[in-house]
């Protein structure tokens, strides 16, 4: 345990937890999850859900889960200055790939016997990532559904390695049962009542079809506009549920600021009508790209217009103009958000 907490440590990843695979309870709250439709259309969480319950089916071999987590909340001068809209996580270059080579860096560093079978996954294979988290014993999850790290809070994202090699758990299983009851939140309810949307009006259960995060990065089609005014501080993503709570006052900064991205430079203007080439220079190589170049032009859209984004006007009759721009999504909400400004024209 010692190496590998040094070999994570060493490449930024401050969060370390080893845990066994026993995730029944927490796959049948996530099948209950989804029976309820909490889902939205993230139909990918349907098609594999069997595949969460057990970890051999990633790995067969699997005995022992590794959890490691890169802080990533910006330095507070940053956090201060730059508000770009965009969610903290995606202030960062990929974190998927960044996690999943370095975590495997560092296993292997730890453990360099190529015979132990092992599996580095970070989003990237159908396991449940917070439940193993919180199994660790080195945190908890919180009211909005994410595993905070105790003192490093929840601005964390979390890798998993599962492996053959037998590890001692970083807790040991019955003080493991009796933590994880426990309800570390206590009586706050700050992310619950501060969620704009009422996603968490349940607490520990978020409900997709009223997050602001769902609607910007996963859903595919048009934004009903009842969700747009919170755009306007978030565009992409939504970390209101987490700046609010406790926890992440004085959570774990980002420890690898070389991971860094400028994003000062980026016009919602630019965004909104941009073609293939600058949508892969502006955010290629960044998990923005999981809302693909046409949710992010609508993001931008709607972002302009409730924030009465002077150069709107100049763009709309260019995006619904185009005839060589075939995005069905975005003219629909170019269209939409035409009829929302002469609508706020005529009630002033
Ligand atoms: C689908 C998904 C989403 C969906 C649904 C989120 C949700 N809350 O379910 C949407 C698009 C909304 C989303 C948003 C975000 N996401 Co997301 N997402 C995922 C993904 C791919 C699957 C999560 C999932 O299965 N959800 C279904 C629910 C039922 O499962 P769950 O949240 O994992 O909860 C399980 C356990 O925690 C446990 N459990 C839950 N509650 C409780 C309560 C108690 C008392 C107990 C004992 C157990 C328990 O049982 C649950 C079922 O197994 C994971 C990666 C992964 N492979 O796990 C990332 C992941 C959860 N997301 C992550 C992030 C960073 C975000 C955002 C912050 C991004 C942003 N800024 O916009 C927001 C946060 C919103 C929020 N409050 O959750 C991180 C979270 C890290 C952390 N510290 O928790 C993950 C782990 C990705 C990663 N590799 O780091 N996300």
């Amino acid at each position: 345990m010692k190496r590998l907490r040094e070999s994570f440590d060493s490449r930024g990843f401050v969060f370390l937890g080893v845990t066994d695979l026993d995730v029944a309870s927490d796959h049948a709250r996530f099948l209950a999850w989804l029976d309820a439709g909490n889902h939205a259309g993230m139909e990918f969480l349907v098609r594999n859900a069997g595949l969460r319950r057990d970890a051999h089916n990633i790995l067969p071999d699997a005995e022992s889960a590794v959890v490691f987590g890169l802080p990533y909340a910006p330095p507070d001068a940053e956090a201060k200055a730059v508000r770009p809209g965009i969610a903290k996580y995606a202030r960062l270059r990929d974190y998927h790939k960044v996690m999943w080579e370095e975590g495997e860096a560092a296993f292997q560093e730890a453990v360099p016997d190529a015979a132990i079978s092992r599996r580095v996954c970070v989003d990237s294979a159908p396991v449940l990532e917070r439940a193993l988290a919180a199994k660790t014993g080195a945190g908890f999850i919180g009211k909005n559904t994410c595993f905070i790290a105790g003192k490093l809070g929840s601005f964390l994202l979390l890798g998993v390695v599962l492996t053959a090699l037998k590890i001692q758990e970083t807790r040991p299983a019955p003080l493991e049962k009796s933590r994880r009851n426990a309800n570390d939140c206590g009586s706050c309810q700050r992310c619950q009542t501060h969620c704009p949307t009422g996603a968490l009006d349940v607490a520990w259960n978020l409900d997709s079809r009223k997050c602001l995060s769902y609607w910007t990065i996963e859903h595919r089609g048009v934004i009903p506009e009842e969700f747009w005014p919170w755009l306007g501080k978030y565009w992409y993503g939504c970390d209101i549920c987490q700046d609010v709570c406790p926890y992440n006052r004085s959570g774990g900064r980002l420890s690898r600021t070389d991971l860094m991205r400028s994003l000062e430079s980026i016009p919602l203007r630019q965004v909104a009508t941009m073609d293939q080439g600058l949508y892969e220079k502006l955010f290629g190589g960044t998990a923005m790209t999981r809302a693909r170049k046409s949710g992010l032009r609508r993001n931008a859209l709607i972002a302009m217009a409730v924030t009465g984004d002077p150069a709107l006007d100049g763009i709309l009759g260019t995006i619904l103009n185009d005839a060589g721009d075939d995005d069905t999504v975005v003219k629909e909400t170019a269209r939409q958000v035409w009829r929302f400004t002469q609508d706020r024209k005529r009630r002033r």
